[in-house]
């Protein structure tokens, strides 16, 4: 650094001055300057900053907030839904903790992706501060936690650097949930169609879901079988021939890669149809 140039700061507290003293100093490349006592005036000591030392450290901003995330649960950052970055390190900053509101019942979805070559891992906390899920994959394998909430408050995340250091990305975002919008039949002699809609959690359509249902014939033998719904997230299945009786249909399970059946959201799980 050019010995011409520094920033004079002050702080509340004597220090020796024969001793460098660190302090967080926003605002610069640096998270702390190495300081020196250069003058005395009342209660403040004036201090110059000589050098600047990086200690691996880079001036943090954790998702946004202007400093490092907290490193305890209750110092917590505040954070809304969405993506984020943040900084850590290992050996001097190797927990970031944020929180977030979620009410009772939602499904809640975080991804985190740590520094190339590190190992982070990732925590999820309920309001009282029960660990309620973790993803812990070796290195620097991005972590992915899914988990329904089971109260309403400030919900809370960890990441935790347990090896390395550097810049990390997340996302904290409800998860995409599926469910069953509807069960209709058709009927046209010689067959049966069952019709299984699938919405998502905004009111659209879900195509390529895997519909699981197990259908009761009149004879009361059950039929398990599975369809994938069409571009209009419908699932159709067709029994033939037909006998005369009644058909109950009960969808069992929904499955799609990267989202969440929701059975709590199904406007109806069964129906049946008499011929
Ligand atoms: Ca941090
Ligand atoms: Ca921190
Ligand atoms: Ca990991």
């Amino acid at each position: 650094m050019d010995g011409d140039s520094y920033t004079e700061v002050y702080a509340n507290t004597a220090q020796d001055s024969a001793t460098p003293q660190y302090f967080d100093l926003p605002g610069t490349i640096a998270r702390y300057a190495k300081l020196h006592c250069v003058d005395n005036h009342g209660d403040h000591f004036y201090l110059r900053v000589n050098e600047f030392e990086l200690h691996g450290h880079v001036y943090q901003s954790d998702a946004g907030s202007g400093s490092d995330a907290g490193d305890n649960f209750n110092q917590a950052t505040s954070i809304s839904l969405g993506s984020h970055s943040g900084y850590t390190y290992e050996s001097r900053d190797p927990c970031d903790w944020y929180k977030f509101n979620m009410t009772f019942g939602e499904f809640i979805e975080v991804t985190m992706t740590p520094p190339t070559g590190s190992d982070h891992d990732l925590y999820l906390y309920d309001p009282l501060g029960n660990m309620t899920a973790n993803s812990t994959s070796y290195g620097d394998a991005t972590e992915h936690i899914v988990y329904e909430t089971n109260s309403t408050g400030e919900w809370r995340i960890l990441i935790h650097a347990s090896e390395g250091k550097g810049e990390y990305s997340f996302t904290v975002t409800y998860a995409d949930t599926i469910h069953v919008e509807s069960i209709d039949f058709k009927k046209t002699n010689p067959k049966l169609d069952v019709k299984v809609t699938i919405y998502d959690d905004v009111g659209g359509s879900v195509p390529g879901a895997t519909v699981c249902m197990n259908i009761t014939y009149p004879d009361e033998s059950v039929h398990s079988v599975s369809e994938v719904t069409n571009e209009d997230g419908i699932a159709k299945y067709t029994i033939t021939p037909l006998e005369q009786g009644t058909y109950i249909v009960i969808v069992t399970n929904i499955e799609k890669d990267g989202w969440i059946y929701d059975p709590a959201a199904n406007v109806e799980t069964s129906d049946s149809y008499t011929v």
